[in-house]
């Protein structure tokens, strides 16, 4: 199948990879995320490696590395090109405050969406460090310069530069999200980061 590449250019660093897993490939992901039993507890809705990450991250590390230009080649070349990875379980209504990931990571960031699609929100770094504090998306909604990206199960969306630095993501506390005439219903969503220990 043919990659396609969505870019956003008022984010210079985003790249959005939308079906890069087949459906085979997030159905051995999410099943491995299963066995690994990461999840066993009802409550536990985060997991995270470092070092040398599991054999079903480093199939789809693989895959990432195989394309081009995802990251620049400073980014692109540096081995390992991850060695952390977290793992989000999220439920419908759940969220993610909007965030800069914190410094002690590497530029360069993934993260591969399984199960349902959400928006995430990107908003200027600034207006998180200024003037909302670390507050949740709903606040940023009211913005005008909220960018809405539509994470689907099996894309891959891509962070480096402004993208990292300059601009916030986060994932608003709501069932349902709506982007243009776009109505998502959320349903159980799977999330796996990929970074770099500076
Ligand atoms: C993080 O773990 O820092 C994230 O931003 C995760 C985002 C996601 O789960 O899609």
């Amino acid at each position: 199948s043919e990659l396609q590449k969505t870019v956003f250019p008022s984010i210079p660093g985003l790249f959005l990879y939308k079906n890069l897993l087949t459906q085979e490939q997030q159905n051995k992901l999410v099943d491995a995320i299963i066995n690994e039993g990461y999840f066993e507890r009802p409550e536990s809705n985060q997991a995270m490696c470092f070092g040398t990450l599991p054999p079903f991250i480093m199939r789809v590390v693989d895959i990432i590395e195989n394309i081009s230009s995802i990251f620049p080649d400073e980014i692109k070349n540096r081995k390992p090109l991850f060695d952390q990875s977290i793992i989000n379980v999220y439920k419908p209504g759940d969220g993610i405050n909007s965030h800069v990931d914190l410094d002690r990571f590497e530029d360069g960031i993934v993260i591969i969406s399984l199960l349902s699609a959400c928006a995430m929100k990107f908003i200027p770094a600034y207006l998180i460090n200024k003037e909302l504090g670390y507050s949740d998306t709903s606040t940023a909604t009211n913005l005008n310069e909220v960018i809405p990206v539509i994470l689907r199960p099996g894309d891959v969306l891509a962070m480096s530069g402004p993208a990292r630095y300059d601009w916030a993501h986060g994932i608003e506390a709501t069932k349902i999200d709506i982007v243009g005439d776009e109505r998502i219903v959320r349903k159980v969503r799977v999330s796996i980061t990929l970074r770099k220990m500076k």
